[in-house]
């Protein structure tokens, strides 16, 4: 008789050679980004990871949902403690993240793109998103909790009427089954080497170089509300996205939504 398979199993070929803190696996949670920060607030180590199959609660920015199909994609939480360096440029962690995904992309042949802030994008379409946030003690950062979601399979893509812009898959892109959990560590090891380099130069610059829209006219939503076209130029060195009005204007902002419209919504 065949043992049942055991997502554990096969998880812990993949992470027990890298030097995580320590991780987690959950089939169920509301969260995974509720249960890291918890487990920040319980001294979890640095790079302890969080995973699991379905969320019933997985949240984006502005109390907006993720929403994912069981088993088919991936979400993950990460603990970071940042070091009194990175505490200043805090908004990188983002970047981290995001930056981790397109490297282990390349793996698959596969070109990713970040539509700033949070979002990963193949083709122009949305594949995954990353949610930063913090455990505060005072005033100051205790821990970093790194979430991101990320749509592996096929089928993991959730209905097009729920999302605010086109979302794609792994899978979908490049045609080919990819495992979720080799892309796991895959994600993991790109992460753990751009953060050697997250206070330097060569971090910002692959954060600019993969910056979606970069050069082009877009559609902008500004905090206060209105709408205009802008032109993306970079970012800057505190992460805020440096924009060009119609009348010439160069602004560096750190809010604010790139408009991609979901055609057939
Ligand atoms: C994000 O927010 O894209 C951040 C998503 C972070 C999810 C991870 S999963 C692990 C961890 N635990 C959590 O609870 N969260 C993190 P935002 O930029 O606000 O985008 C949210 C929008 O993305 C939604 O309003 C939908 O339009 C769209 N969306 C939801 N699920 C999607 C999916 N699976 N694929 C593509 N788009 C999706």
């Amino acid at each position: 008789m065949s043992t049942p398979h055991h997502p554990h199993e096969e998880l812990r070929s993949y992470l027990d050679p890298l030097p995580l803190g320590d991780w987690r696996y959950h089939p169920v949670v509301r969260s995974t980004n509720d249960l890291a920060l918890a487990w920040a607030g319980e001294g979890a180590p640095d790079w302890s990871l969080v995973l699991a199959d379905e969320q019933t609660t997985g949240r984006g920015r502005k109390s907006r949902r993720w929403e994912m199909v069981l088993g088919k994609g991936l979400a993950m939480s990460l603990i970071l403690y940042p070091t009194p360096e990175e505490k200043g440029i805090i908004m990188r962690f983002t970047a981290l993240a995001a930056l981790g995904l397109i490297k282990a992309l390349e793996k698959h042949d596969l070109k990713g793109a970040i539509k700033w802030p949070n979002d990963v994008l193949l083709m122009g379409k949305k594949l995954g998103g990353v949610l930063v946030e913090m455990a505060w003690v005072g005033e100051s950062i205790e821990a970093c909790v790194l979430g991101m979601g990320v749509n592996v399979a096929r089928g993991s893509v959730p209905d097009d009427a729920q999302l605010r812009m086109p979302a794609t898959s792994i899978e979908d892109a490049c045609g080919h089954p990819v495992d979720r959990w080799e892309l796991l560590a895959q994600i993991l090891c790109a992460m753990m080497d751009l953060r050697t380099s997250i206070t330097e130069e060569s971090f910002m610059k692959a954060w600019s170089q993969n910056l979606a829209f970069r050069d082009e006219w877009v559609k902008f939503n500004f905090p206060a509300g209105e709408v205009e076209m802008v032109m993306l130029l970079g970012i800057d060195r505190d992460g805020k996205l440096i924009l060009k009005h119609e009348d010439g204007r160069v602004e560096a902002v750190n809010s604010g939504e790139i408009i991609v419209e979901n055609k057939k919504s």
